[in-house]
């Protein structure tokens, strides 16, 4: 059975555990303590030198890391990453948008802002709203005339934007400015469906939150 290194305010780790859940795949949950250096031991390092979650642990013993890896990992063969070869760079076109302009950016600040981090990251502050509000913009063009980022339907380039993007709220954005970055988190939302809480990180004592 798949393992998944996880942990549940994690919202990379989130995509997985949603396209996991969309294939009906099963698979066991390993937590990992982040905040208590659990992903920087030497046993972890050996399955993502970078020391972060989620890992997805195969069955042979090999491990993926990097969320929109994952995605793709699990995604191949399924309708969530097309197989045409333009709709698949498309695909791929979204998932660096995603590692470059929002989660490092909206994923950071909002982790700042729900931990009690900002004050110590002040010097970087102004730097990621603006590049926030560039990647909502980006993202808002990207979805003048199109249902999905990629085609018709969802597939794992959603999964990854939507991951961060909806949450933009909680570090200040107004998605209200964005409208149609907000009927798509709309449909992405009723894509996915119920059963994939956004984890608070209030729920670890050890996080700040
Ligand atoms: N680019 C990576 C980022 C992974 C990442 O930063 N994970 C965080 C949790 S959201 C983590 O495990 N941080 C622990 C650490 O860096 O020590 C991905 O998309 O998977």
């Amino acid at each position: 059975m798949l393992t998944l290194c996880d942990y549940l305010p994690s919202q990379n780790a989130w995509k997985v555990r949603v396209l996991l859940g969309l294939l009906g795949i099963a698979y066991e949950t390993r937590h990992v303590s982040i905040f208590e250096g659990e992903s920087h031991t030497e046993a972890f390092l050996k399955l993502n030198p970078a020391g972060a979650v989620p890992v997805l642990g195969l069955e042979n013993g090999e491990a993926i890391a990097e969320s929109n890896a994952i995605l793709a990992y699990l995604a191949e063969g399924t309708p969530y990453l097309p197989s045409d070869r333009v709709l698949r760079a498309k695909v791929m076109q979204w998932l660096f948008f995603e590692q470059y302009h929002v989660e490092p950016v909206i994923g950071s600040l909002r982790f700042w802002t729900l931990t009690g981090r900002l004050e110590r990251n002040q010097a970087l502050v102004a730097g990621k709203r603006e590049a926030g509000a560039r990647a909502l913009a980006g993202l808002e063009r990207g979805l003048q005339d199109t249902r999905f980022l990629v085609g018709n339907a969802l597939t794992i380039a959603d999964v990854a934007v939507y991951a961060y993007s909806h949450r933009a709220e909680d570090c200040g954005f107004a998605l209200a400015d964005y409208p149609a970055v907000g009927s798509w988190v709309d449909r992405v939302s009723a894509a996915i469906g119920p059963g994939y809480p956004v984890h608070p990180y209030s729920i670890d004592p050890h996080s700040g939150g």
